[in-house]
C-alpha cells in the first residue's frame, strides 16, 4: 500500500508518518509513505526519519497541480494535514489561509480523481464550529467558523463535502480538538509556555485565561485519523476529541508546576480579537462506530510532554531562532 501525507513534515503529520513507518497501524503495516511538504515556517524536515526506506519525501506545494498530477498516481490513500494552522498568523494576515487550506485543498481533490485515488482523509478541526457555552457538538452542528483561519477550515470541508457528492470521491473528514506532544511548534500555547518557561522567561496569557480547550494527545488524534482512513464511511465527518477541557489559566498552572516556575511568571497580555470562549466536541460517533476512544491519560502526557521539550532543547531552539529571524524580516 501507498500512502501520500500533505503536510508530513508538521507537527501532527509526521506523527502520523512515523507511526506508519514504525508499523504502529494495523491496516497500514508496510505501507509506504509520499510526504508532500512545502516547508514553510512550520514545516520542519528534523520531524522526520528522512531516509527511511518507505519513507519518499518531496518539497512541494498542494497548490500545484502539475506537481500532484505527476506524484499521485499509485497511490491508494492520501491523508491530507497540509494547512496554515495558526488563528494569530490569521488574525494578522488571512491571505495564506484561503490559498492553502481552501486551494490547496480543491487542487488536491481534483488530481486524487484524476488520478484514481481509491481513500482520502481531511483532517478538518472543532473550531469551525465556532464556540459552544454549554454542551458538545456532535457532526450535525451547523458551522459558525469565527476566525479567518477556522473560516478556511470550514470552508475546506465544504469543498470536500462537494467532491463527495458530485464526484463520488471516497473522502472523510476528522474534526478533532486542541492537540499537544512532542513536535509542536513554538507559536502554540502548550510548547510556547514549557519552553519559555524552561527559558525562564514569562508566559503571555491572553485576556484572563477564561477560554476553554479541549485537549488531546497527538498519538490519539493520528490513531482516529488512521481508523478513519482504515474503515470510516465516504461522504462522513468524524469528530474527534480529548474529552478533557481545562481554562487556559488552568492548564498554565499546571504548566508552571512541571517546569517548577512561580506564578509570577504570567504576563495577561491583550487578548486575541475574535477569540473563541470554549470548544467541545460530542466524540459519540466515532467511538460507536469505529470504536475509538483517547488512550493517553491527560496528566502523564502532559508530563511526557513537558519532559520531551526539556530533553530536546535543540530542536525547539532551532525553531525559535527561525522565528526570530522571520519576525525580524
Ligand atoms: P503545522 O502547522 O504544524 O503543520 C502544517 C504542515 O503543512 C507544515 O509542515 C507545512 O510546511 C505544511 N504546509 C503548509 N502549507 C502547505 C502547502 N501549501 N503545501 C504543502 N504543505 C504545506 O500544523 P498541525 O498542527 O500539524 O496541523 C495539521 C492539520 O491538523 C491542519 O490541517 C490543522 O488544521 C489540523 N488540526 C490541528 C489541530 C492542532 O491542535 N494543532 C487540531 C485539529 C486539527
Ligand atoms: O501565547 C498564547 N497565549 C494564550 O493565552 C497563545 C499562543 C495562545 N493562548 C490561548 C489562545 C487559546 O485560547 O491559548 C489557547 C490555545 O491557543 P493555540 O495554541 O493558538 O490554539 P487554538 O487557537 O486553540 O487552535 C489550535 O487548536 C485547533 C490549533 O492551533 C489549530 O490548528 C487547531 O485547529
Amino acid at each position: 500500500m501507498r500512502i501520500l501525507v500533505t503536510g508530513g513534515a508538521g507537527f501532527i503529520g509526521s506523527h502520523y508518518v512515523r507511526a506508519v513507518l514504525d508499523d504502529r497501524y494495523p491496516q497500514a503495516v508496510g505501507a509506504r509513505v509520499t510526504v508532500v511538504d512545502k516547508l514553510t515556517y512550520s514545516g520542519n524536515l528534523a520531524n522526520l526519519p528522512v531516509g527511511a526506506e518507505r519513507l519518499d519525501f518531496v518539497h512541494g506545494d498542494i497548490c500545484d497541480a502539475g506537481l500532484l498530477r505527476e506524484l499521485l498516481p499509485g497511490h491508494d490513500s492520501i491523508v491530507h494535514f497540509a494547512a496554515e494552522s495558526h488563528v494569530d498568523r490569521s488574525v494578522a494576515a488571512a491571505a495564506d489561509f484561503i490559498h492553502t487550506n481552501v486551494m490547496g485543498t480543491q487542487v488536491l481533490l481534483d488530481c486524487a480523481r484524476l488520478a484514481g485515488v481509491e481513500r482520502i482523509v481531511h483532517v478538518s478541526t472543532d473550531e469551525v464550529y465556532g464556540s459552544i457555552a454549554s454542551g458538545s457538538w456532535t457532526e450535525t452542528w451547523p458551522l459558525a467558523p469565527n476566525s479567518p483561519y477556522a473560516a478556511s477550515k470550514a470552508a475546506s470541508d465544504l469543498v470536500v463535502r462537494s467532491y463527495w457528492r458530485t464526484h463520488g470521491l471516497d473522502v472523510s473528514i476528522t474534526r478533532c480538538s486542541n492537540n499537544y506532544g512532542p513536535y509542536q511548534h513554538t507559536e502554540k500555547l502548550i510548547p510556547l509556555f514549557v519552553t519559555n518557561l524552561l527559558e525562564g522567561k514569562p508566559v503571555p496569557l491572553y485576556g484572563d485565561g477564561h477560554n476553554v480547550r479541549e485537549w488531546i494527545h497527538v498519538e490519539d488524534h493520528c490513531r482516529a485519523v488512521e481508523m478513519v482512513r482504515a474503515k470510516g464511511r465516504a461522504g462522513e465527518i468524524y469528530n474527534v476529541g480529548g474529552g478533557v477541557e481545562r481554562t487556559n489559566l488552568e492548564l498554565t498552572h499546571q504548566l508552571l508546576e512541571l517546569c517548577g516556575a512561580e506564578a509570577s511568571a504570567v504576563r495577561r497580555v491583550a487578548d486575541r480579537l475574535g477569540h473563541d470562549d470554549r470548544y467541545s466536541l460530542d466524540g459519540t460517533k466515532i467511538r460507536e462506530e469505529l470504536g475509538f476512544e483517547p488512550a493517553v491519560p491527560f496528566e502523564r502526557g502532559l508530563r511526557e510532554t513537558v519532559d520531551w521539550y526539556r530533553h530536546h532543547p535543540g530542536w525547539w531552539k532551532d525553531v525559535k531562532r527561525a522565528a526570530t529571524s522571520e519576525a525580524a524580516r
